[in-house]
Parts: C-alpha cells; sequence; structure tokens
C-alpha cells in the first residue's frame, strides 16, 4: 500500500491538480488545458529537508505560492485510473529544537496542554471584525511567552487551530482549497510567521484536518457533477437514491445535477470517496503540504466516518485500514507529527483507533462528559468510574482529555454559570493522565450553549470596547458578561479568578513530570464529594484532592489498598496549590494508605494538589 502511493504516473498531473484546487476566488470547474506551470519550478524548491527556521520559512513562502496562487482552473482531464502524482518528493521533515520532546520515554505530547484556537474569534488585528494569523500571533505571548521563569501566560505549549484553508462557511469545515489559507486570516506568509513565533515561545501548533469531505463548491465537487469529469470517482455516486439514513437518521444522499451524492453531515459536504486511490494520493500531498508548512501535526475531523461500506458508515474495517496504511505515511515524513482522531463514540471503539498502527491520540468524549458530570452535581462517581474503566483501553497516556470543544455547549453553560465548579473541573483535566487540551476562553469561564457561533463567540480579552476583541462590530455578538469581569484583563490580575487557577494548575502541570507522564490510582475518599488521585513518575508522587461539593468538608480521610509508596514509610505532604498545615502520611504495607486525613476540613469547591516526599 505505501509503495502504491508512490507509484505514481507523472509529475504534470499533479500540477494539473495542484492549479486546480484555487480558493473561492478561482473559477468552478476545470477548463480545457491551458499553459501548465513548468514541472520542474515545484518540485525542487519545496523540498524542504528541516522544519522552518526564520530563514527557512522565508523560503517556504516564496516557494509555496504556486500551489494556492497557481492560474485558475488550467486542468486538463484526467484518465479516471490514473493516480495523480505528489506534487512534492517524500522529504522528511526534522524535528524542531526547543519544543517539549517527552519524558520517562513518552512522546512530547504527553507534556504537553493543548489549546483549541477558532482563529476567527480569536484576536481581529486588523479593525474587520474577523479574528486572524495576526491577532493570534499578537497574543501568543498571553498563551506562553516562552520564559519558563515567568507565570504570568496561560502556559499552553501546543495550538490546534480551527480550519484556516478557505471555505464559504464562517467555521470551515468544508474546505474549498486544501493548501491555501483563509484570506479573512491573511496569507500563507503569515501561517508562517505564526508557526516561527510559536515555535519560539515552545509552543507546538497542529492544524484541523478535514479528510472526510469537501465544501460544494469545491472545484473537485463542481466539477465532479458532471458524469464525465475526471472528479466524478473522488466523490460517492449513485444513479439513483439509495435510499438509507445516516448515523443519526439524516439524509446522507443528496441529488446532484446528475445522480445522488453521498454527504454524510449535509448536502454542503459532499464526502470524498477513500475508494479512489486518486483522492488518497491528493490528501497524502495535502499533508505532505503542511508537514513542509511546520505545523506539528493534526486534528483529523470526523475521523471515523472516512469509508462507508454501504450503509454500514461509521468505524468501518476500511477506515481503519486506510489510517493503518496513513501512519507510516505521515510518520516516514516527521516521526515527531501527532495525529488526534475525532471519533465522538463509546470508548472501546475509540480506542481502537490508538492501539499504535493508526492513529497517535484520540479524544476521550466519554472522560469529559464525566469530568463534567462529577463537577455539576458534586459527586466523583462518574469521574472515577470513566477514568478506571477508559484510560486501561488505552496505551499508557495516549488519549486525548478535554471538558467541551467547539461542538458542545461551553463548560461554565454546562455548570449553571459557576467558576467554582469549573474550578473543580479543571482540577480534574489537568491532573488526570492523557493530553489535555483546553478550548479557547474555557480558562476564563465564557459561556456558550445552543447554537455552533455562541459556542464559538469571540474572545473576551478586557472590558473594553467589544471586549478588546475588535475595533468594529464583532462577526458575532460578544457574550456580554466580558463587561462583568469575565474577560482575560480581569481575571488575570484576580488570584482567586477561574483563569489564576487553570494558569496554576497548567504551570504546575508543566513543572511535574508526575502530572504529565505518571502513572495513576484512583483514591477512595470518606466522602462521595471527594475525587481523589495518585499520580507517580520514578522521581515523585503527587496526590490530588478536589472536593465538588459546595460543603465545606471536615475530616474526611483517604484511603489506597497497594500504591508505589515505601511500605510503612512516613511522608511529608507538600501543598503545591491549595492547602493548609501539612498532614504527614505513613505508607501502609502495600505502598498505600488508610484513613489518611489530608486537611481538617476540605473548603467548598477546593483542590488540593500534595506532593508527598519521603522522610528519612
Ligand atoms: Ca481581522
Ligand atoms: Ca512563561
Ligand atoms: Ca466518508
Amino acid at each position: 500500500m505505501k509503495t502504491a502511493r508512490w507509484s505514481l504516473k507523472t509529475l504534470s498531473v499533479a500540477v494539473i491538480l495542484l492549479a486546480a484546487c484555487g480558493g473561492p476566488a478561482a473559477t468552478p470547474g476545470l477548463p480545457s488545458p491551458a499553459a501548465l506551470p513548468p514541472t520542474a519550478t515545484l518540485a525542487p524548491t519545496l523540498a524542504v529537508t528541516a522544519a522552518p527556521s526564520a530563514t527557512m520559512v522565508a523560503a517556504l513562502t516564496s516557494v509555496a505560492a504556486p500551489a494556492t496562487a497557481g492560474p485558475a482552473g488550467t486542468a486538463s482531464p484526467l484518465p479516471a485510473s490514473a493516480t495523480p502524482a505528489p506534487t512534492i518528493p517524500p522529504t522528511l521533515v526534522a524535528p524542531v529544537t526547543g519544543l517539549p520532546r517527552g519524558t520517562d520515554g513518552l512522546p512530547w505530547w504527553n507534556d504537553a496542554v493543548f489549546y483549541e484556537v477558532f482563529v476567527r474569534s480569536f484576536y481581529d488585528s486588523n479593525g474587520d471584525g474577523t479574528g486572524d494569523l495576526n491577532g493570534l500571533i499578537a497574543k501568543l505571548d498571553t498563551l506562553n511567552d516562552g520564559n519558563p521563569a515567568s507565570t504570568t501566560d496561560l502556559g499552553v505549549n501546543a495550538l490546534w487551530l480551527m480550519p484556516v484553508s478557505p471555505s464559504p462557511s464562517y467555521h470551515g469545515y468544508d474546505v474549498t482549497d486544501f493548501y491555501g489559507i483563509n484570506p479573512q486570516y491573511g496569507s500563507l506568509s503569515d501561517f508562517h510567521r505564526l508557526i516561527a513565533e510559536a515555535h519560539q515561545r515552545g509552543i507546538r501548533v497542529i492544524i484541523d484536518l478535514v479528510l472526510n469531505h469537501t465544501s460544494d463548491q469545491n472545484p473537485w465537487f463542481v466539477s465532479a457533477e458532471d458524469p464525465q469529469s475526471p472528479y466524478r470517482n473522488w466523490f460517492v455516486w449513485s444513479k439513483t437514491d439509495p435510499g438509507w439514513l445516516g448515523p443519526w437518521g439524516e439524509v446522507v444522499w443528496h441529488p446532484g445535477k446528475v445522480g445522488f451524492y453521498y454527504g454524510v453531515f449535509s448536502s454542503s459536504m459532499p464526502d470524498l470517496n477513500y475508494r479512489n486511490p486518486a483522492v488518497t494520493s491528493k490528501m497524502d500531498d495535502v499533508v505532505r503540504f503542511w508537514l513542509q508548512q511546520g505545523v506539528d501535526g493534526f486534528r483529523l475531523d470526523a475521523a471515523k466516518h472516512l469509508i462507508e461500506i454501504g450503509s454500514e458508515q461509521t468505524d468501518t474495517p476500511d477506515t481503519h485500514a486506510w489510517y493503518k496504511s496513513f501512519r507510516p505515511f505521515y510518520k516516514a515524513l516527521n516521526p515527531q507529527a501527532v495525529t488526534v482522531g475525532e471519533v465522538q463514540d463509546i470508548t472501546p471503539l475509540v480506542a481502537d483507533y490508538v492501539q499504535g498502527d493508526q492513529l497517535d491520540l484520540a479524544f476521550d468524549f466519554n472522560l469529559a462528559g464525566a469530568f463534567i458530570t462529577s463537577a455539576r452535581v458534586g459527586q466523583a462517581d462518574a469521574a472515577e468510574q470513566a477514568l478506571s474503566i477508559d484510560a486501561p483501553q488505552f496505551k499508557p497516556g495516549q488519549f486525548a482529555t478535554f471538558l467541551s470543544n467547539h461542538d458542545q455547549n461551553r463548560v461554565l453553560s454546562q455548570l449553571a454559570g459557576k467558576p467554582d465548579k469549573g474550578k473543580v473541573a479543571a482540577t480534574m483535566l489537568l491532573t488526570a493522565p492523557g493530553v489535555p487540551f483546553i478550548y479557547y476562553g474555557e480558562e476564563i469561564g465564557m459561556l456558550g450553549l445552543d447554537t455552533d457561533p455562541q459556542r464559538r463567540a469571540p474572545m473576551q480579552w478586557s472590558a473594553g470596547l467589544n471586549a478588546g476583541f475588535t475595533t468594529a462590530a464583532p462577526w458575532e455578538p460578544i457574550q456580554p458578561d466580558y463587561a462583568q469581569g469575565k474577560n482575560v484583563a480581569d481575571e488575570a490580575a484576580d488570584p482567586t479568578s477561574l483563569f489564576s487557577h487553570y494558569r496554576a494548575l497548567i504551570h504546575l502541570r508543566e513543572q511535574h513530570a508526575a502530572l504529565r507522564v505518571g502513572d495513576w490510582k484512583l483514591v477512595q475518599a470518606s466522602s462521595p464529594a471527594v475525587y481523589a488521585l495518585l499520580r507517580f513518575s520514578p522521581g515523585e508522587t503527587l496526590l490530588t484532592v478536589v472536593n465538588l461539593s459546595g460543603d465545606a468538608l471536615a475530616g474526611c480521610t483517604l484511603s489506597l489498598a497497594a500504591g508505589p509508596l515505601r511500605a510503612g514509610a512516613s511522608y511529608r505532604a507538600a501543598p503545591l496549590l491549595g492547602g493548609g498545615p501539612d498532614a504527614d502520611l505513613t505508607a501502609g504495607p502495600q505502598g498505600g494508605f488508610d484513613g489518611y486525613q489530608p486537611a481538617a476540613t476540605l473548603p467548598p469547591y477546593s483542590s488540593l494538589i500534595l506532593q508527598l516526599q519521603p522522610q528519612p
């Protein structure tokens, strides 16, 4: 399969395809042959061998232009059987120095705290009401200033950018040009600058990769409406309406100009046909292109929907086979590149994708819901059950944790708007095993529910005009609570704020390997309102204790039947977060403890993180 990816006919075919994928401004359709760019101008110049340095970025900026700005519509018919050649030779992308590299044998992403950014809503640098790449660059220092000694920044060290390519929609999940940057967000050279500025600060960057479908305005699909088009077989067609429905009972067969096409999400998002090797080859090329722009990996949108077997539409063996083939492809380009799959499903089906031969990570939706449930009802059992059942299904730490994302109601909207509940949810997230992802604005407790645009509303930076997001009318109304202290500036100055809590937790996670890569054991508490988790690595042992309830709890005790402590040894319990006087601990005969009382009283919604220091 891997060989087949490269047993390719002619480079000129690929050049034709590159030219055909212009942005929204490109003339739809694929007219008759015209002057083609000389093949020699593309391949050699894009053969980069290292991730971008400042000079590399400059070089990429100048050479990458043909991929997005080539003359529109200069294709000749593509023989239906032909597999297009790669536009760029397979060259290894070297690892970037100065970024998280991995601890205790685990990959770099286990040292990361990811931050999901919707560029349109983050920060508007040019006063048009729409967030953009230069706006994100301007705010990087607030996310991580690159100085480990300073703790005024939030401290995240990896970004997930929701789609940044040209698209007719505001959200970008229906792509018209897989090689481009949405002009509302900036240019490819802005993107290169973002990568360079982020990497300089020790921040890695992954981008959304929308493999499953395109926009119905994508030139490939516009052409494919013609049954004679070489692109016809890039999509999934039926002469008549097969009639069966999708995974949510939705209509998935949509009338085209001739026949019906399959689109699991909507008629404006036709599914690509991965049974056609030309499609796989093309998307391999897209992946290669973005790795060579310096991205550190991809969040795979709708990962479970890739290949259907008739009316069997999710998690099919063919989808898994495709990822098995995809893995050696992208790892050969950059062994450090990460993939994290969106597989919104029950955990056994999610875990199938990350057993080592397909994706690196997948989001644990079940655990996310359980963290929220425990925070909402003030009881630990939901989170304890989900963690104990889910985590062992993955390889150690190889799953992505989160509370909510851009498709869900915002965390605080699910928690009755109470920042205290947001705090305990954040403690569970950021002390748990796995790779944590924070959705922008979650750290200040932004609200947003019911509609997607409200869940993706502009970031609230200050109490000033338009929350400091823009000087113009914002693309989407800003949540009005920005003026009542719910903004980055006010919360950063308040040591009791939700933002300050996130910031403290993130910096603790970065300072303590046990929180990032350590093994874990759930600890039994005498109160059902208390969540307690032990994390331990070769170097240290940390105990997290969370009072999920609004009541002060006196006399709560903790027990662990067997654990990693030295039998009979005494431990000083040094508070890293919260806490008052130390309450030292004596290990039991099995390395656990029994009836340990970490504090006389656990205040309402309090989080305590203790470092258990062995005493001589
Ligand atoms: Ca703008
Ligand atoms: Ca810093
Ligand atoms: Ca599909």
